[in-house]
Formats: C-alpha cells, structure tokens, sequence
C-alpha cells in the first residue's frame, strides 16, 4: 500500500517529508489538509491524525506518525536500501556527530547553518529538481537558476 501523508504543500514541514521521500525514490500519496476550513483543528483529524492540530502526518499500512523530523528517519531507515544515504552509518561516529549536530542546529533555529553545512556534507539532488518535485517557484542566484 501506498505511504500516504497528510499535510499541505505550501507547509515547510510538509516540504521536508516529501523531500526525503524524493531522495529515497519513494512513491506516495499526498492527502492534502485543507487549513482554509480548518480541517487541521477538526476534532476527526485530531483524534485520529495529530493531537495538535499539525501537519505532516504519515500513514503507513495504518500505523500513524507525527513530526516531521521523526518521519523523515522513519522514511530513511525503512527505505535505507534506496535512493539517496540520508543517514550515517551505525559504525561511523565521526558522521553521526556530525548528523546529530545539523539535526540539532536545525531544531534550535540555526536553520542557515545547518543548511550550510548539510549541502557541504550530503550527496542530496540538486535544489532544482527538489523545488521542482514540492512545485515550488525556482530561485534565481548569481549562478543563474538555483
Ligand atoms: N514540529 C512539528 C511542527 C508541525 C507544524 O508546526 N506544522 C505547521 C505547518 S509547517 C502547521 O501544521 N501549522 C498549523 C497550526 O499550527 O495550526 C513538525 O515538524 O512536524
């Protein structure tokens, strides 16, 4: 069965779900949350997606998980096999650190660092064909389309 997450393209958060599963080559399906009616804060969607009234939700074959983040891992470690390495490898701790320290920037706010210092490190696909995955409008830079 199809993963499918509920969430909303123009969330961040949403955004950092389908990019991993963009870097993994995992097909789902996005059910998308409509916040205009407030579909999000729903009693339904409450008690049966995310206590808080957030996106993004995943449903896996019925299992439910909330957090961004922890998603993100989720899909990384259960798709470990393809697509691109999102995680470090169990026996090397230098990379780990490394993993935990933009992990932790990220989530303290330190977003342009961490940024910085993902795009050094990780083989990701060009920021062109994610924007172009989550539809979102290209940036232009000194370097032309980024
Ligand atoms: N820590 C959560 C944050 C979720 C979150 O704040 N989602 C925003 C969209 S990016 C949302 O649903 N906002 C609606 C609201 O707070 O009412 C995660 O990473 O999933």
């Amino acid at each position: 069965m199809v993963l499918k997450i509920h969430g909303a393209r123009g969330s961040t958060c949403t955004q950092r779900v389908l990019t991993a599963l963009y870097e993994k080559d995992v097909p789902y399906e996005l059910v998308t949350v409509d916040f205009k009616v407030g579909e999000h804060k729903s009693e339904k969607y409450m008690s049966t997606k995310q206590p808080f009234g957030k996106v993004p939700v995943l449903e896996d074959d019925g299992f439910i998980l909330f957090e961004s983040r922890a998603i993100a891992k989720y899909i990384a470690k259960k798709y470990a096999g393809q697509g691109t390495p999102l995680l470090p490898a169990d026996n090397d701790l230098k990379a780990y650190g490394l993993f935990e320290q933009v992990r932790i920037s990220d989530q303290e706010g330190e977003e342009p660092a961490a940024d910085q210092s993902m795009s050094r490190r990780a083989q990701l696909r060009s920021s062109t064909s994610i924007r172009q995955h989550l539809k979102l409008p290209l940036r232009r830079s000194s370097r032309g389309i980024d």
